[in-house]
């Protein structure tokens, strides 16, 4: 108690009934975290913002460590903005915390207070204790600021200590979340020189200066790739494309636009073969892409998870490593890269869509490769895998095994394994690519792509659908699944699945076939039975 009778926790808690009133949520607006945290448009995200600092400040205290929220809203246009929460090794929040998310943002000011005690007794968190930090984080969006001011004054209403590190990637922010909790350099000047000197180690230098072309969707992977690539330029030329001085952000370029559009971005001139990337407004996805006989051609997440799984298992069985190699993938792999993994022995599971399944589920292997199709993955290296490597390179006497297993080393650390990171991951492609002499060409015809197409659905309500064998499957409602089976089965070495998005409302439907033809008759007509399915569902309603 204090003087005059006030307990701390009573102060406190005044000071979020006075601050929350000035984040008062607006009438019918319905926050959700959902795949990707929260995301809408930008001018009605504070009131979120702030209950998410008071939230994360209630994690932080309950891990008694730092935790990290990002302000983005990746490849969705400039006027949107979200944010989400970074664990303390870097992985997204945990399910019971998104769902305390979802309740605590649409909780109205005059509750906030009690519901907020509710959650810290139900996670046993002491609501005045000091523990834990957060590191805050935001790109380049304008409404950023604003953004951050609010989850700031969330978090120090509950005296939780605000490191706000200003404009960085994604990435960057859950690099420097798991660094402050590993106690290893954890500043940004300290990601680069991290990254650029594990690159100049495995690179090398050659007589003939490489040089790569990066569209940076006009946000801010442009200014982590300008910070960067002086550190490199002995080694390498960097041409950044779309730095946002003048286009808008993740208009008509950008990883998420290529992938959609399989076509060029706008804002790239490039020349035959040379090597090409595209990333989105955070610089947590990345492509590859190139042209050779004026086609064009792009190798996305699936052809980066083949190479850096041919790479690493080729490193493995040259040092004798008895470790395990497992690829993760989602619905929306290639079935071709599927196949093309499996012939090399390399074993592959199939999670839901999201970093965070394909994160947890690469975690059970030694070397756990994950990648999504839109080009969001890293490589996981666990204790023992480390363990074995740090010793065979000191210890290895023949000269194969230390070479291998020196490599192996060297491009562990060139990984951002706290998430993917367009950054590292173009570093590390341009590495195996020279190292193993590939031309694009060579690396692209590891396997051909089957033709597919994807198509969005809007329906009134995409929680009709639900989905089982890592979405792969439709369970609910009941005699959905049976038609799509039967409008597949009119093609041969045809794949063909409905989900509901995680980030929109509509339902996606993916069709893989022999001939693009035959994929987009396919997505059409399956398209088209799941829309009348399910209006034919409401009109008995
Ligand atoms: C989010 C996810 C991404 C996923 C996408 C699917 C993270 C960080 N991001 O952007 O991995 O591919 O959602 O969107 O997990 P959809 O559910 O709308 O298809
Ligand atoms: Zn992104």
């Amino acid at each position: 108690m204090s003087g005059d009778g006030v307990s701390p926790l009573e102060v406190t808690l005044e000071t979020v009934r006075a601050t929350a009133s000035n984040y008062n949520i607006p009438p019918d607006v319905k926050y959700a975290y959902g795949t990707a945290g929260f995301r809408c448009k930008a001018d009605i995200l504070p009131p979120a913002a702030y209950r998410m600092g008071l939230l994360a400040a209630l994690r932080a205290k309950s891990v008694k460590a730092t935790i990290g929220v990002m302000v983005t809203a990746s490849h969705n246009p400039p006027e949107d903005n979200g944010l989400k929460v970074v664990e303390p090794q870097g992985e997204m929040l945990l399910p019971r915390w998104e769902h305390y998310s979802t309740q605590l943002s649409n909780t109205d000011s005059a509750s906030l207070v009690e519901v907020l005690q509710d959650f810290s007794d139900e996670a046993e968190v002491t609501l005045t204790s000091s523990r834990g930090k957060l590191v805050v984080g935001r790109d380049t969006r304008e409404s950023g600021p604003d953004i951050v001011a609010a989850v700031t004054a969330g978090a120090e209403n509950l005296q939780c200590k605000v490191h706000n590190i200003g404009v960085c990637t994604t990435p960057q922010l859950h690099w420097i979340v798991k660094q402050t909790n590993i106690s290893k350099p954890n500043t940004l000047q300290d990601y680069y020189r991290t990254f650029a000197d594990s690159f100049i180690h495995l690179y090398g230098k050659d007589d003939v200066k490489h040089s790569i072309k990066v569209d940076c969707a006009n946000g801010v992977g442009a200014i982590a790739l300008r910070t960067i690539a002086p550190l490199l330029s002995d080694h390498i030329d960097i041409t950044i494309c779309n730095d946002g001085s003048t286009g808008r952000l993740n208009e008509n370029c950008g990883a998420d636009f290529v992938k959609l559009m399989q076509n060029a971005p706008r804002g790239v001139n490039y020349v035959e073969n040379e090597h090409c990337y595209t990333i989105d407004g955070d610089a947590d996805r990345s492509l590859f892409f190139y042209s050779q006989d004026h086609k064009f051609y792009m190798l996305d997440g699936d052809k980066i998870a083949t190479l850096f799984a041919w790479f690493l298992n080729s490193l493995m069985q040259e040092a004798e490593l008895n470790l395990s190699l497992g690829v993760v993938q989602t619905a929306y792999a290639n079935g071709s890269s599927t196949s093309y993994l499996y012939s090399k022995g390399i074993p592959v599971v199939c999670v839901p869509t999201g970093v965070k399944h394909l994160h947890k589920r690469a975690e059970d292997f030694d070397v756990g490769v994950y990648f999504e199709a839109n080009g969001h993955g890293t490589v996981l290296f666990s204790d023992t895998a480390m363990e074995m490597i740090n010793i065979r390179s000191v210890r290895e006497t023949r000269k194969t095994q230390k070479s291998a297993v020196t490599r192996l080393l060297a491009f562990s650390k060139l990984i951002n394994t706290a998430v993917g990171d367009a950054v590292t991951n173009i570093l590390a492609i341009e590495t195996i690519l020279k190292l193993c002499k590939l031309s694009p060409a060579s690396w692209n015809e590891m396997y051909a792509d089957l033709p597919y197409r994807q198509l969005k659905i809007n329906i009134r309500d995409r929680d009709i659908i639900k989905t089982t064998d890592a979405e792969r499957k439709i369970s609910s409602p009941e005699g959905m699944q049976e038609k799509v089976d039967a409008l597949v089965s009119d093609f041969s070495s045809a794949r063909c699945f409905v989900r509901p998005s995680g980030t929109e409302n509509c339902v996606r439907v993916h069709a893989e076939c022999a001939t693009q033809r035959e994929a987009d008759t396919l997505a059409m007509s399956v398209g088209s039975m799941v829309f009348d399915f399910t209006e034919a569902l409401y009109s008995r309603l």
